[in-house]
């Protein structure tokens, strides 16, 4: 397992409406995650300077009548991805701080660009898997896998050009979808892509999902976690853009952490959508540390 941690703070917000999320990593930093990270004996990577990519920008230009941001969108995920390949190109673990969801066309794009059989495990209420032809909000934290995999509709989008297919459709493992729009159904139908929806963890139990989710991808394969903190039920995780009721517990949330860690072959994780600006302060901070746990857990931190 690597002992050193590269750290991308990635300070973002464009790839849907609401402000505040660029504030996620910051906020996660200062609630003392480093330290956090440190007493759990690894070496932090990690720039003095925050790391910010682009702060908040309202949302502008629309040359693609549906998707919006795209040119912000797609400089941000390149640099992005530049980070999380540099890191883990090095053997050290990627974490990634959000940020919308978009950001994963940066970080899963860097991953895979060193281990091409990367497996990723995509934590979520919903799939982003829309395309440009399919997306009926045109927010690119909505699409981010469809355009890692390349289907339809995303060559068209040529500020994306920069990111080339890199995610077969056997490669990823959902776990939490709740909130699926009827043309992601389809996609993840017509692709057979493995997806455990909050009725399938009810029925198999945590600890089954994620067996089958590791068997699935391969035992000794690297494996890249992006955990989207809306997959977490409101009342475990309310700051986020997001919400959907009937997510995972703070339990079930963390065993998929701990569990992943102990395999030994996770080389990034991403822990997403954090938005300090939503809700209540008290709400705000629980949702905080949340984030910050998940992160330790996924590195080795235990109950006993
Ligand atoms: C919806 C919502 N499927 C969309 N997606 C969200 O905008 O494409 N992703 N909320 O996080
Ligand atoms: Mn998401
Ligand atoms: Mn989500
Ligand atoms: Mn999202």
């Amino acid at each position: 397992k690597p002992l050193t941690v590269g750290i991308v703070g990635a300070a973002f917000s464009g790839g849907q409406p609401r402000g505040g999320v660029e504030q996620g990593p910051a906020r996660l930093v200062e609630f003392g995650l480093i330290d956090q990270l440190k007493g759990l004996g690894w070496n932090v990577d990690f720039d003095e300077k925050f790391p910010t990519y682009e702060d908040f920008k309202p949302q502008t230009e629309n040359k693609h009548k549906i998707l919006k941001n795209v040119g912000h969108v797609a400089s941000v995920t390149k640099s992005v991805a530049e980070s999380v390949q540099k890191v883990v190109e090095k053997g050290h673990l990627a974490l990634t701080l959000g940020g919308d969801h978009s950001l994963a066309m940066g970080t899963v794009g860097g991953s895979a660009a060193v281990h091409k059989d990367v497996g990723v495990i995509w934590v979520d209420a919903h799939a982003d898997i829309n395309t440009p032809l399919t997306t009926d909000t045109g927010n690119l934290h909505g699409c981010p896998v469809s355009f890692l995999m390349g289907l339809e509709g995303t060559k068209e989008v040529t500020e994306l050009d920069w990111l080339k297919p890199c995610l077969a459709a056997n490669r990823i493992v959902y776990i939490g979808l709740r909130d699926v729009d009827a043309p992601e159904k389809k996609i993840l139908k017509d692709n057979k892509i493995k997806a455990f929806s909050m009725h399938d963890v009810d029925k198999h139990g945590i600890g089954k999902i994620v067996e089958m989710a590791l068997e699935y991808l391969g035992r000794d394969k690297p494996i890249h976690l992006s955990f989207d903190v809306d997959a977490l039920d409101p009342s475990v995780a309310p700051a986020t853009g997001t919400p959907v009721r009937g997510g995972l517990t703070f339990r079930e949330g963390h065993y998929i952490c701990e569990a992943l860690y102990e395999t030994g072959n996770l080389v990034a994780v991403d822990i997403m959508e954090v938005n300090p600006m939503l809700g209540e302060q008290s709400y705000v901070l629980q949702t905080i540390q949340i984030g910050c746990s998940l992160a330790r857990t996924a590195m080795g931190e235990s109950l006993l």
